[in-house]
């Protein structure tokens, strides 16, 4: 079994076998008088600051910028079964500006913490995660509000992994999303063509490897030479760089047949694209539509009404993703890839910034630089933004 072997915690029981030592050190900051300290200690002696950065979504708006304020906030406290986690590592999602626009959920209305994935040091417990987790574990978690130097977190949703690294944020959301969407709806099968559109992006890349591992030949839309390069290292039989080739001309040319399965989270005219080239019993994954993010709707024009007949003509489909409605998968799809990973089988490219103008994504800060970094379509991989807080000292 997998050193780095993910578990989710609820899945797993014997990992709440507790240690003697974890039962009787909770740094109890409510009976902490912390209104002349700045700083408490956890059992351990690292230090903890009564402040800390957060980002707060202030203003609905799709635009990151005008929607999310950098904050100082106190230093939150575990409640019974919760963590307190020192975040290391935070993984960019397209759809943070989904999140900030306030299209997740309508009847939230500002303020609000933001960011799904964190991964970093348990430094703090409320009283049940005590059987579970100790201070010094390091967890990753998919938890809304991990874009803040601390983070607290329902220890059911901690996933106890050796080492805090950038490669993890990968798989929460992005590797997990191309693994379950294209085993429960892509039904691939050996010797297809799998189209990916964003396929050197967060969630492209594992689409890419998962259907080149289902025996598929694979096609990828990237934005410059250097993701077509890219591309190929990771197994992809067609890079097609929409900047240099014309994407239409070349799929009618080279898939004359059509595609079986597309991988599709551009929208717009790419989801229309890719409409017109399905093949017979063809399945198009609605895995998102980023072209449309930025705009006030949030959607992006289709031509809708050609869709009906379009798929009635080739017996294909058109299906939804959305992880969340995928959580009774989330675990053994976790602990599959956990695995590839270990076993060097699966490449988790991640990008925290070191092409960008302003260098390495580091601190909370670079959080806003990392969004306009994806959203201009430079990112290769994962873009992860790291957080080194003052007093970050066993990390
Ligand atoms: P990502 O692919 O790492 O980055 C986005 C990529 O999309 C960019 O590198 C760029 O690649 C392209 N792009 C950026 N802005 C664009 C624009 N305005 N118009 C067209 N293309 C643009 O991002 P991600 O976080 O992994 O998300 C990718 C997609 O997957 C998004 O649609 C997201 O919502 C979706 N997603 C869905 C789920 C789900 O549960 N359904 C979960 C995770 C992600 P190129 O220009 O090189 O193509
Ligand atoms: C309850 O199910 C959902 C599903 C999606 C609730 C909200 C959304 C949402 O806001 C999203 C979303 C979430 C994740 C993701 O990776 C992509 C997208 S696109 C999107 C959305 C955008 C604009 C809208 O008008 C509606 C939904």
């Amino acid at each position: 079994m997998s050193r780095f072997l993910l578990r989710l915690v609820a899945a797993h029981p014997a990992h709440t076998l507790a240690k003697p030592q974890r039962l009787h050190f909770l740094p109890s900051r409510s009976i902490i008088d912390l209104s002349y300290s700045t700083h408490f200690m956890d059992f351990k002696g690292s230090s903890i600051p009564t402040s800390m950065k957060k980002l707060v979504v202030t203003k609905l708006s799709q635009n990151f910028k005008e929607a999310v304020s950098l904050q100082t906030a106190p230093v939150p406290t575990p409640g019974d079964g919760e963590l307190l986690v020192r975040n290391r590592y935070v993984g960019i999602n397209a759809s943070d500006i989904n999140y900030s626009a306030g299209r997740y959920d309508p009847s939230v209305t500002p303020p609000f913490d933001i960011g799904f994935e964190g991964v970093g040091q348990v430094v703090g417990l409320g009283l049940s995660a005590s059987s579970s987790f100790t201070v010094g574990d390091i967890v990753a978690y998919l938890s809304n509000g991990a874009f803040a130097e601390y983070t607290v977190i329902s220890s059911k949703k901690a996933i106890p992994v050796p080492a805090a690294r950038p490669e993890l944020l990968a798989l929460l959301v992005s590797g997990a999303t191309a693994h379950i969407a294209l085993r429960r709806l892509g039904e691939l099968a050996r010797g297809e063509t799998v189209l990916v559109t964003a396929a050197a992006g967060g969630t492209g890349q594992f689409a890419v490897q998962f259907a080149k591992m289902a025996g598929c030949h694979v096609v990828g839309t990237c934005s410059s030479d250097e993701k077509a390069g890219f591309l190929k290292t990771i197994g992809c039989d067609r890079p097609i760089n929409y900047k240099t080739e014309d994407l239409v001309a070349t799929l009618c040319k080279e898939y004359p047949q059509g595609v079986d399965v597309v991988y599709e989270s551009v929208g717009g005219s790419i989801f229309d694209l890719a409409v017109n080239n399905l093949a017979t019993r063809g399945r198009l994954l609605v895995i998102g539509f980023i072209s449309g993010y930025q705009s006030a709707s949030g959607l992006q024009p289709v031509k809708g009404a050609t869709i009906p007949a379009k798929l009635l003509q080739r017996s294909a489909s058109i299906r939804g993703f959305f992880l969340p409605h995928f959580i009774s998968d989330y675990s053994e799809s976790l602990r599959s890839m956990q695995e590839q990973l270990a076993a060097g089988r699966l490449v988790c490219e991640v990008d925290v910034g070191e092409q960008d103008v302003g260098g390495r994504f580091v601190g909370l800060e670079s959080v806003y630089r990392a969004v306009e970094y994806m959203y201009s379509g430079r990112n290769i991989g994962k873009v992860v933004v790291e957080l080194q807080p003052q007093n970050s000292s066993k990390l």
